[in-house]
């Protein structure tokens, strides 16, 4: 398999560490995984699903107490505490390996070691990852074929003495009082302990190609972002790419796989999908910035997915598909989750497997009450979504027009404004804010500051990310235009007034139209925002073009009020943050405060 010295001490000592009864290589093949589904289901880890209605699909509940990332004990372990800033939780390496290593040793007695080669990003291209993950668990395996790509090429690519990213996982006794999610960014190493939920055990992804990679690119001269990226097909053919940064669960995934609204469709409109949750983005030789997406599949969020609000989900899903914490239906043998449809199964079983009483569902206790729990999720190979990109596989990427970054907020933020300059784009990005979701534990609804999306993701000081972000600026002769959208404004009765999901897809023309200079805008105290007259209302219902002029509002108290709450965060983070986003934030203020 490989001659990597290195490689191969590695996993000796984790083996004698965690101690497990077998070793076992994933090669990649159909055959090996069959076997482990075969296995998952004889021990009860996962459920196989009716294969007519829904073929080679799966169902897992993971432990009660581990659903979604856990932010408070998730670390960035630096030799030096302000590498990893104030923003991050922080533990000294040599004692977090100590520490963590208690917690393996042993834990793998009685279980399998697996070892998993796999890439992040197109093997071979030059702008792949390598990561080796170490396992006990088969539902990692099998979710860790679906999201990267998996093989012994990835090995004969490090060769001898190739680079590769380092993660441990076990599950040990999924104590949630000693669960840890370690990123060791000077060592290339991951450790991750007593979870089982995805983005606390898919090291591949948040874990590698979001906080190392975000540090890999500082060092490098690229981005990590937590982005989607999506190609608008013109009628004429022409197709320009956009790339979109939302906290967990405000959007990614329904904004990258958008169906048009019929009156666009009909005149030869396509949305395509080049990713749904991460972006790595570069330079390119023509002074571009060119976006590939790492992963090789989409780990989504399942309630609210619908034939309506998106189909290409939905049937994206339908085969080859793990489902995560959702509802049983027991008649059929399928699932159901709050959302997909006005028919919940009679004879079900809820995300915790217990019988389930739709009738008793409380939307105020959603958690306690759902047949699936909020985070519940699928995983689905992008090779089966109906408008995957033909780039998809562009070892190069996609040449990236216009960045979008949003969030959800209830007032405060319009529709979409577009920022006036890279710097001021940085810093519009820089001030993100975002309700937050079931998608990371703890409340849910609160606002909190959520910079470019990445506040859980950037492996490294916030300040530094920014300055970054400000440097890179510098790098790219033809930089894309920065924009901010909320799809989340409501009205009196708490209701979203936008109507969303497709019909985003008017409010992407405007952005378009902007890149190319076709469109004209007013300059406002926070950046360019449409006339409304531009944001086509034709063919939607209960839409006039007051409701775009009042969804277009800047209110100037509740943004003076946002000023002072972004102030105290950039002290948050600390000395750090670059000067000239302190100047952005004071001219912004003093816009605001001679606006009428
Ligand atoms: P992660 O996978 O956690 O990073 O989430 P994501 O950003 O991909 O979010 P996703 O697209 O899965 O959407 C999360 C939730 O937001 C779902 O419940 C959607 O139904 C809802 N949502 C997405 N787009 C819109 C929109 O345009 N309007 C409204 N009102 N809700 C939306
Ligand atoms: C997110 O929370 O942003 C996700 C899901 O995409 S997870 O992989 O669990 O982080
Ligand atoms: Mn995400």
């Amino acid at each position: 398999m490989t001659n990597n010295k290195h490689l191969l001490s590695w996993i000796d000592e984790m083996a004698a560490l965690c101690q497990p009864d077998q070793l076992v290589w994933i090669d990649g093949s159909e055959e090996q995984a069959e076997k482990l589904r075969a296995e998952a289901c004889s021990t009860g880890e996962m459920i196989k699903l009716n294969e007519e209605k829904l073929p080679n699909c799966y169902l897992h509940r993971t432990a009660v107490n581990d659903v979604a990332r856990v932010e408070g004990r998730t670390f960035i372990c630096t030799r030096k505490k302000e590498d990893a800033g104030n923003i991050n939780n922080w533990i000294e390496p040599q004692e977090c390996y100590e520490r963590l290593s208690k917690l393996y040793r042993g834990a793998m007695k009685g279980r399998t070691m697996y070892i998993i080669p796999y890439s992040m990003g197109i093997v071979g291209s030059d702008f792949a990852k390598y990561g080796i993950e170490l396992t006990d668990s088969i539902y990692v395996v099998l979710n860790m074929l679906i999201m990267t790509r998996v093989g012994f090429d990835v090995l004969d690519d490090i060769g001898e003495d190739g680079d590769f990213i380092k993660g441990l996982h076990s599950k040990a006794t999924l104590d949630e009082n000693n669960r840890y999610i370690c990123h060791f960014p000077e060592d290339n190493t991951i450790w991750s302990v007593n979870s089982g939920y995805g983005g606390n055990v898919l090291l591949g992804k948040k874990c590698f190609a979001l906080r190392i990679a975000s540090w890999l690119g500082r060092l490098e001269g690229w981005m990590a972002e937590h982005m989607l990226i999506l190609g608008v097909e013109y009628p004429d053919g022409d197709v320009k790419y956009i790339s979109a940064a939302f906290p967990s669960a405000c959007g990614k995934t329904n904004l990258a796989m958008l169906i048009p609204p019929e009156i666009y469709r009909n005149k030869g409109f396509k949305v395509w999908t080049v990713g749904d949750d991460i972006a790595w983005l570069r330079v390119g030789a023509d002074g571009r910035l060119y976006a590939v997406n790492p992963e090789n599949g989409f780990f989504g969020v399942a309630p609210g997915t619908n034939e309506h609000s998106n189909p290409n989900a939905l049937h994206t899903c339908m085969r080859d598909a793990i489902f995560t914490n959702v509802c049983h239906n027991l008649d059929d043998n399928t699932v159901w989750w709050e959302g997909l449809d006005n028919n919940p199964p009679h004879n079900a079983e809820n995300w915790r497997g217990e019988i389930w009483d739709y009738t008793k569902y409380d939307k105020a206790d959603k958690v306690g009450t759902s047949g699936a729990h909020p985070n519940s999720r699928f995983t689905a190979k992008a090779t089966n979504c109906p408008c995957l990109s033909k780039e998809f596989n562009n070892p190069a990427g996609v040449p990236i027009s216009a960045i979008v970054f949003g969030g959800r907020r209830a007032r405060t933020a319009p529709l979409v404004y577009q920022s006036t300059s890279w710097q001021n784009g940085a810093f519009v990005g820089s001030i993100m804010a975002s309700e937050t979701t079931a998608a990371a534990s703890g409340a849910v609804g609160g606002v909190r500051r959520d910079p470019m999306a990445m506040r859980p993701f950037v492996g490294y000081d916030m300040g530094d990310y920014f300055a970054h972000w400000l440097e890179m600026g510098k790098k790219i002769p033809n930089a894309p235009k920065i924009f901010h959208v909320n799809w989340f404004r409501t009205d009196e009765n708490g209701d979203f007034i936008w109507p969303g999901y497709g019909e985003n897809f008017r409010v992407l023309l405007w952005i378009l139209a902007r890149c190319e200079g076709k469109v004209d805008a007013d300059l406002t105290a926070i950046g360019y925002v449409p006339k409304a007259e531009d944001i086509n209302i034709e063919g939607l219902d209960g839409i006039t073009e007051d409701t775009i002029r009042d969804l277009l509002t800047v209110d100037k108290e509740s943004w003076l009020a946002d000023v002072e709450n972004i102030r105290e965060f950039y002290e948050m983070i600390g000395e750090r943050v670059p000067a000239e986003l302190k100047e952005e934030l004071a001219g912004l203020k003093e816009r605001l405060t001679e606006m009428e």
